[in-house]
């Protein structure tokens, strides 16, 4: 399990954020060549195989990665700092959003909306519990609702990744408040 858990957090960081720290590349969809890399992760110490991998892909909490159809190639569904263009398609979102921050980021959150700091969009769920934990990450938990049904009809896009994770570029303060829900 814990074999696991190392394995999900190496493809996440190479697959989202940097394939060159192996020395591997991906296409501008964000896929890797599979057989590429095992040799290159296992050359800098990481032991994966190509059974970790499919175990990894099939198993991983949040399905975090996809293999092609061919089964040649890996990328991460969303979650990238990388330049990537995972080809989301524009969607209507729910009526309202979550999204989780942690206490010590509101007061810039509501100066500046929420913005994606190192990644390529804001991360929002359907789920308040999803909220809650996504937080908790950060320090001591706060849950902002999105008003993304106003958000769309003002022309905001919203994409929804294989995982179930909502992602926009960008949230101005007029569509958050603070969720009171405990
Ligand atoms: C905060 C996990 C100050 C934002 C989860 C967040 C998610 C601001 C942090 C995915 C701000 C960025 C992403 C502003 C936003 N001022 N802070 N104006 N605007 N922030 O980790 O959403 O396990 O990049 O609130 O499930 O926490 O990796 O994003 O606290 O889907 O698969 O800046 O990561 O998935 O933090 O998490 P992150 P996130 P995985």
């Amino acid at each position: 399990m814990k074999d696991k858990i190392q394995i999900s957090r190496f493809l996440s960081y190479i697959l989202r954020h940097a394939p060159e720290s192996i020395g591997l590349t991906l296409d501008k969809q964000g896929w890797g060549e599979i057989s590429k890399l095992i040799p290159l992760a296992q050359k800098n110490g990481t032991p994966l195989t190509l059974e970790l991998i499919k175990d990894v892909v099939e198993t991983n909490d949040k399905k975090r990665f996809a293999i092609s159809e061919d089964g040649l190639f890996i990328r991460a569904v969303q979650g990238h700092s990388l330049k990537t263009t995972v080809g989301y398609q524009p969607i209507k979102p729910p009526t309202i959003l979550y999204h989780g921050t942690a206490t010590r980021f509101i007061d810039s959150i509501f100066d500046q909306g929420l913005i994606p700091n190192g990644r390529q969009y804001v991360h929002l769920s359907q789920e308040y519990k999803t909220a809650v934990n996504v937080g908790n990450r950060h320090g001591k938990a706060v849950v902002l609702t999105v008003d993304s049904e106003n958000m769309f009809s003002d022309g905001f896009e919203f994409y929804h990744a294989d995982n179930g994770v909502w992602l926009t570029l960008a949230v101005p303060v007029k569509y958050l408040k603070i969720n009171e829900k405990k």
